[in-house]
């Protein structure tokens, strides 16, 4: 293994031990004006490269440094010093353009959508993460991770909990709906195993659709439709979710697919018309990407069996 990554989104080395060092030099293309006066870029997010960026884990010790510009190299070119001061979550990074989506979800609402939205619910997530962080006999549980936290919320002090539990929600199904949705999405699952545990629950692709699409109707309010695996029952069900509640506060389900029927997800293109913005939406709908968590889910399940017996 070599000491130095190729960094193919900044053009420059990453070095490896970065990961765990809390300072270290970056080479970084940063013009000078995006440097705030007082030369500390906080919420700085740094992807060291494609896969690391594409894996989430790495993102979560690197992003959100606060960066102290110490030496101009060349004009367009910083030597920053990296100096790991928090350990906030990160805005996840989208997986394509704001303008992928269009027709079906305009460019305009997935940059709101994520550059203000899923922003707050980043920010108010962290401040309440750093509370329960200066909290001797809470701290453990802000390291449990957001998904294994919001099934514990009860432990958290009552104080926190309402903002654990709708900025976490917000947190956890924002990158849920955002990462199950694709440019070359749409049409219908081919993965054997996803089509048959849907054949078997709803009877059929188009049936499962039309009671999708119900509960996203029938929700009242602002809230989530899913698609869920019920460790349980070994089997798929939709269910939703009112405000920013996620399945993961219920033991044993797992989220597969999440459609955000707030208003502020449609709301420029479809206006008041949910029932258009759902029909928009199976034509984006990445049936990889709920492949992949229906097969994660199913041998997490199986492994919590073993470990039962
Ligand atoms: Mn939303």
């Amino acid at each position: 293994m070599s000491d130095t990554i190729e960094n193919p989104f900044y053009g420059s080395p990453f070095p490896r031990a970065a990961c765990n060092t809390p300072s270290v030099q970056y080479h970084l293309p940063l013009s000078a004006d995006k440097l705030s006066s007082s030369k500390v870029i906080k919420g700085f997010v740094i992807f060291p490269s494609h896969a690391w960026a594409n894996s989430r884990v790495p993102l979560l010790v690197l992003s959100r440094l606060r960066l102290k510009a110490s030496l101009l190299v060349k004009p367009d070119m910083l030597t920053l010093t990296a100096l790991v001061l928090s350990q906030n979550l990160p805005l996840p990074p989208l997986r394509y353009d704001y303008n992928a989506l269009e027709p079906h979800i305009d460019a305009r609402t997935m940059e709101i959508h994520h550059l203000k939205h899923h922003q707050t619910y980043t920010d108010k997530l962290n401040a309440a993460l750093a509370t329960l962080r200066s909290d001797p006999a809470h701290k453990h549980l802000a390291k449990m991770g957001i998904d294994k936290l919001l099934g514990h919320l009860d432990e958290a002090p009552k104080a926190l909990q309402n903002a654990l539990r709708n900025h976490g929600g917000g947190y956890v199904n924002h990158g849920l709906f955002f990462d199950g949705m694709s440019p070359d999405g749409g049409g219908e699952p081919t993965q054997p195993a996803l089509v048959e545990a849907i054949q078997t629950a709803f009877g059929s692709f188009a049936s499962f659709k039309s009671y999708f699409a119900l509960a996203a109707l029938e929700l009242f309010g602002s809230g989530w439709a899913w698609l869920v695996y019920d460790q349980a029952t070994a089997a798929v069900k939709i269910t939703t979710t009112a405000n920013q509640d996620t399945p993961a506060m219920q033991p044993g389900l797992v989220a597969l697919l999440g459609l955000d029927v707030w208003e502020h997800a449609y709301y420029l293109k479809h206006q008041n018309v949910r029932k258009n913005y759902v029909e928009d939406f199976w034509n984006i709908v990445s049936w990889e990407e709920v492949a992949k968590r229906y097969d994660a889910a199913v041998s997490r399940g199986k492994a919590q069996d073993k470990s039962e017996v």
